[in-house]
């Protein structure tokens, strides 16, 4: 059912690309000329990845991987069994990534709304990206990127990391780290607290937003507000996100090693040394 809500606000104007041409909703969702490339690059990208697990050896789902081409290829374009598969379901990937992003901005602009949505989205498709294209490009070689599998990107993890030594010795993976956990104490406070006003003991009432601001006054002096703790999530996640991406891609084309001999340079600092 179509909300009273809803209806007011379903009205042409807004698209980037293709005028009121696909300014349709299909059901409860909107359309638009993003719509139709994402659609269409996810069902491509999908069908293709059937056809290159149909290809063997295995169909058990855990063991089946989409491997990138090897290393010796560089960054050709490969023959489908080679590795090209693996090429072209990226490229699928990352048109149906951006036309998500991008669907995401016709759909504020139709609302009137900020593109904080479409924003935060873009840092998950930067980690995506910097994975399967930045990094492989700067080193030289598409088998640089990750198998799509589920066991197989797994291993490629581990891998890629003890090429390194020890990954958690890498400065910006600790920061990455930093942010994912802040950012689970953040939604935990903010998810909990909201539980517990929404929710009093039985028969009384449901408790306003100054009580929450209360609870944290009273609790540790300050409270940052129910529009603050929104900025605070958003700021965290996005900087989980950013660097998850730093940490990978500096790792390779910037340092090569081990990240426990790198900091070897502090003990060499000479007011110590
Ligand atoms: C808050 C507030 C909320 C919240 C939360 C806080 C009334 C409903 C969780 C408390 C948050 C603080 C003090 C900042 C936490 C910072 C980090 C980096 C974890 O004050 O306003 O709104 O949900």
């Amino acid at each position: 059912m179509l909300l009273s809500f809803e209806r007011k606000y379903r009205v042409r104007g807004g698209t980037l690309i293709g005028g009121d041409l696909f300014d349709f909703w299909v059901g409860p969702f909107y359309v638009g000329f993003f719509g139709v490339t994402a659609a269409i690059s996810a069902l491509l990208g999908t069908m293709l990845i059937f056809a290159s697990a149909a290809q063997g050896p295995t169909l058990n789902p855990w063991l089946i991987s989409i491997d990138p081409p090897a290393i010796e290829a560089g960054l050709k374009l490969m023959p489908l069994n080679e590795g090209g598969y693996w090429q072209v379901i990226t490229a699928c990937a990352i048109v149906a990534f951006g036309s998500w992003a991008l669907r995401q901005v016709e759909i504020s602009r139709k609302l009137g709304m900020g593109l904080h949505v479409p924003f935060a989205f873009s840092f998950a498709v930067l980690a995506y990206v910097t994975l399967v294209v930045i990094r492989p490009v700067l080193m030289g070689a598409w088998g640089h990127g990750f198998p799509y599998g589920i066991w197989t990107h797994l291993d490629w993890v581990s891998n890629v990391g003890y090429q390194y030594v020890n990954f958690h010795y890498n400065p910006l993976h600790m920061i990455a780290i930093t942010f994912f956990f802040t950012t689970c104490l953040a939604l935990a406070l903010h998810g909990s607290l909201v539980l517990s006003a929404v929710n009093p003991e039985k028969g009384t009432e449901v408790k306003s937003p100054e009580y929450e601001d209360t609870y944290f006054r009273d609790f540790i002096g300050y409270s940052v507000g129910t529009l603050g703790i929104h900025r605070v999530g958003l700021i965290l996640a996005l900087n989980a996100g950013f660097w998850s991406a730093a940490c990978i891609v500096i790792a390779g084309p910037l340092y090569v090693g081990s990240w426990v001999e790198f900091w070897d340079f502090w003990k060499a600092i000479p007011i110590w040394s």
